[in-house]
């Protein structure tokens, strides 16, 4: 594949076969315990099945897709939270490398694909089971980055930036990012077994799968006296010489700014029409039922043990019981207490502010919701007091469509500073399944 940066060169890749995408490594830690446990966010992290030592992400009730180039055969065990799902069938993509395996048993619930609009430029969280950092590699005096260090199949997620699509003559339609030095918090970028891992991008409201990691820049040496080639993590590839055709190199001039080295994700929104005709029920929002819910983040053995996986339950020990995270978009294995961002959050806690509403000062209280076309099973019901002993549901609301799933719900109280000397909000969630 040939892409333009500020001088043109070509760049090999893959990241199974040989070198496919493994661990995904970063700038600024070579931890290899470093974001391997979610990031909380639900941008991802929970979607990813496991698959021959890479990964897969459920798509539609009864498919998952991955990469095409690390293989694989019908009969194989794709895990989602431990709950083995065994493959029955295999369509692979006649222009990408991406592939879709049937499973014999419905997934409780499965990844939204974006569409595309929000995906260059977007800071996308980047997901795989990959290599950790190796030994530093230094040129002339400088540091370029990292060789490959061990793999271990760990799963860790980072973030980057999505610079742009590239069109491969032979892969198809790609979104690439470039390891930057710094970079932007959790930078990261690809190695060895990173194949099938996943970028998801924020696009209304839900992170949606934009992009199964594919492959890498590389193989690198410092001169033909260097051998064997390797593949390496570099922020700068500037005074290195990088394989084009196989086995042809060619220089790359060490110039003032560093060169980064890129990584490469088959791109979901192109192939949208042939995944929707091989995955039916895919590009679709999953109906999410708190059953279905729990096992997007728990294993069978989690909810069988229910203490830890129920309504009631709190794993994650922050206090916020499995139901609140459920209703209020929170994820139950993430300690955390975050408040929802007022008039554009999407996730977290009620919001109860004291505002001035037309020259008067009331109480709102704002929140997120699921829409009751999603499935849900749940009651929401916003409740002032002035003594936290009669609450009253009086208010005026605004409800504002996130997406299918999810609302954002305000509500003003009736009364104002001039009625009352003191006054409460809460928010009561109750499930009826
Ligand atoms: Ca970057
Ligand atoms: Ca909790
Ligand atoms: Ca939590």
């Amino acid at each position: 594949m040939v892409k333009n940066l500020s001088t043109t060169w070509a760049a090999a890749l893959l990241l199974a076969s040989g070198p496919t995408a493994r661990a995904v490594i970063f700038w600024h830690t070579g931890d290899p315990a470093y974001n391997a446990s979610t990031p909380g966010d639900n941008s991802g992290w929970h979607y990813q099945g496991a698959f021959y030592g890479f990964q897969g992400v459920p798509i539609a009730p009864l498919y998952f897709i991955t990469a095409k180039h690390f293989g694989g055969s019908i009969g194989g065990i794709f895990y989602f939270h431990n709950d083995p799902y065994t493959t029955v069938a295999v369509y692979d993509s006649p222009t990408t490398d991406l592939r879709i395996w049937k499973v014999d048993k419905p997934f409780p619930t499965y990844a939204p694909l974006s569409s595309g609009i929000a995906d260059i430029g977007a800071t996308a969280t980047i997901i795989g089971r990959g290599r950790q950092r190796g030994d530093e590699m230094i040129v002339s005096g400088q540091s370029k980055g990292w060789k490959w260090g061990v793999a271990d199949n760990v799963q860790r997620w980072g973030r980057n930036v999505v610079v742009d699509e590239l069109d491969d003559a032979f892969y198809g339609k790609l979104l690439y990012c470039d390891f930057d030095k710094p970079g932007i918090p959790n930078e990261c970028h690809l190695s060895e077994f990173d194949s099938g891992g996943s970028m998801y991008v924020l696009e209304a409201g839900l992170w949606r799968l934009a992009g199964i990691n594919l492959g890498v820049d590389g193989r690198f040496r410092m001169n033909a006296m260097d051998n064997p080639p390797y593949f390496a993590t570099l922020f700068d590839i500037g005074g290195l010489q990088i394989e084009g055709p196989v086995n042809v190199f060619n220089n790359v001039n060490d110039t003032e700014n560093d060169i980064p080295s890129s990584f490469y994700c088959s791109r979901i929104s192109p192939s949208l029409s042939w995944i929707m005709d091989k995955a039916p029920g895919s590009n679709t929002l999953a109906m999410e039922s708190f059953s279905a819910w729990q096992r997007l983040y728990f294993t069978p053995t989690e909810i069988a043990a229910t203490a830890t996986s129920n309504a009631a339950g709190d794993s994650d020990q922050d206090r916020i019981e499995n139901l609140l995270e459920f209703a209020l978009n929170l994820d139950p294995t993430f300690r955390e207490q975050v408040t929802m961002t007022p008039a554009t959050g999407i996730r977290g806690l009620p919001v109860v502010r004291r505002e001035n509403i037309s020259g008067e000062d009331k109480l709102t209280i704002e929140f997120v919701r699921r829409s009751s076309a999603s499935g849900s099973g749940l009651t929401y019901t916003p409740e002032f007091s002035s003594d936290l002993n009669a609450w009253s549901t009086a208010g005026t609301t605004s409800v504002t469509t996130i997406n299918p799933r999810w609302e954002r719900v305000k509500v003003i109280d009736t009364l104002t500073t001039n009625d009352t000397t003191h006054r409460c909000a809460r928010l009561k969630v109750t499930l009826n399944e």
